[in-house]
């Protein structure tokens, strides 16, 4: 007898397949079971997944054991991937798991409602040849929030808070949650103070998204919120319906990240343009060596250039700070 499994099984088994979280795998598990239509064509499959949950709640039990606590998982760390690190963060329902559908290839659970997401997600975004990391959150709430979420924060290269102006207590929200970084010393602004060493104080590169800005009661939205953030972080209207929209904001979230692109040429040989050297604005030729191998930044005697504020092929010496897009050939 057939199975008759629906679409969407197999999806969801791929990403069960794939998913390395015990607990997240034990979600996605009771969901295929839960997907499976109940007769003796899917007998074996049901017995199949019920023997999995087993294995995975038994795992689940034994490793909070070991590390001693009954909590969740440690999510304080999110290891970095690609150019760069953006958080999500945001009130209620403010679409935060909605943009990250929007950006990347992830999946995250999305509703009409508040609390929709319990742990963060992360998720890949092409922006020309990079990728950056998108992590979406767990909402900042008067009634909850999870306590990771200030050092997720902490450690990113760029936080997106997004607010929902559809929702009336939109502004109070944002209140609450601005109130809430400052307890936790973190201060979110458009261009970050200088961090001196011994204040404990983080200034984090920011920008407020106000959301769902394809709405008619959202017209006007972003005016309000200007009047009240406007000094402390750019304010910017959004839709995740809107292709414009999305493009300018992966844009916006690359120029934030403060980092040039570098592509290395051998001699005689076309450059890679896929595969860049990525530096922070203001990084050298030398840099740039060292990302490669250190010898080649030992013994670099110096390198040619093509690009926007050189003449092709002028040679330079290592302490040349790369402009975005510099095709460099490396002369040791
Ligand atoms: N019209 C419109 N609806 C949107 C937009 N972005 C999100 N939504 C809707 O807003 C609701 C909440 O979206 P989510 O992405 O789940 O919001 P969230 O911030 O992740 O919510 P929590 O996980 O509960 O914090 C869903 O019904 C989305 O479809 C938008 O740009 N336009
Ligand atoms: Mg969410």
């Amino acid at each position: 007898m057939p199975a008759n499994l629906p679409p969407h099984y197999y999806e969801l088994e791929r990403e069960f397949k794939a998913e390395k979280d015990t607990s997240r795998k034990l979600e996605l598990a009771q969901q295929l079971l839960a997907l499976m239509p109940k007769h003796k064509g899917t007998d074996k499959l049901q017995a199949d997944m019920k023997s999995k949950i087993s294995k995975l709640k038994k795992q689940l039990q034994s490793g909070s054991k070991k590390h001693g606590d009954t909590s969740k998982e440690d999510f304080t760390h999110i290891p970095r991937e690609g150019a760069g690190q953006v958080v999500l963060i945001g009130p209620p329902n403010s679409g935060k798991s909605s943009l990250l559908a929007e950006l990347t290839n992830a999946k995250p659970e999305i509703a009409d409602f508040p609390f929709t997401t319990h742990r963060p997600t992360t998720g890949m975004m092409p922006f020309e040849n990079v990728q950056i990391q998108l992590i979406d959150t767990p909402p900042i709430s008067p009634q909850h929030t999870e306590k990771y979420i200030p050092e997720l924060i902490r450690k990113a290269d760029t936080v997106l808070l997004l607010v929902d102006a559809a929702s009336p207590g939109s502004l109070e929200q944002t209140e609450h949650l601005f109130e809430f970084l400052k307890e936790k010393n973190i201060s979110l602004e458009g261009n970050p103070r200088y961090e001196h060493p011994e204040d404990k104080r983080r200034f984090k590169k920011s920008y407020m998204l106000v959301t769902k800005s394809d709405l008619p009661e959202c017209e006007g939205a972003v005016d309000v919120f200007e009047e009240f953030y406007g000094e402390m972080l750019p304010i910017i209207g959004i839709s995740v319906k809107s292709e414009e929209d999305l493009a300018t904001l992966k844009r916006l979230v690359f120029d934030s990240l403060g980092i040039v692109r570098a592509y290395c040429k051998e001699r005689s040989k076309e450059p890679d343009m896929d595969d860049p050297v990525i530096l922070p604005i203001g990084g050298t030729v030398e840099d740039m060596a060292l990302e490669i191998h250190k010898d080649f930044a030992y013994n670099l005697k110096y390198a040619r250039i093509w690009g926007r504020e050189v003449h092709d092929g002028q040679m330079v010496s290592g302490d040349y700070q790369v402009v975005d897009g510099d095709i460099i050939e490396l002369h040791i």
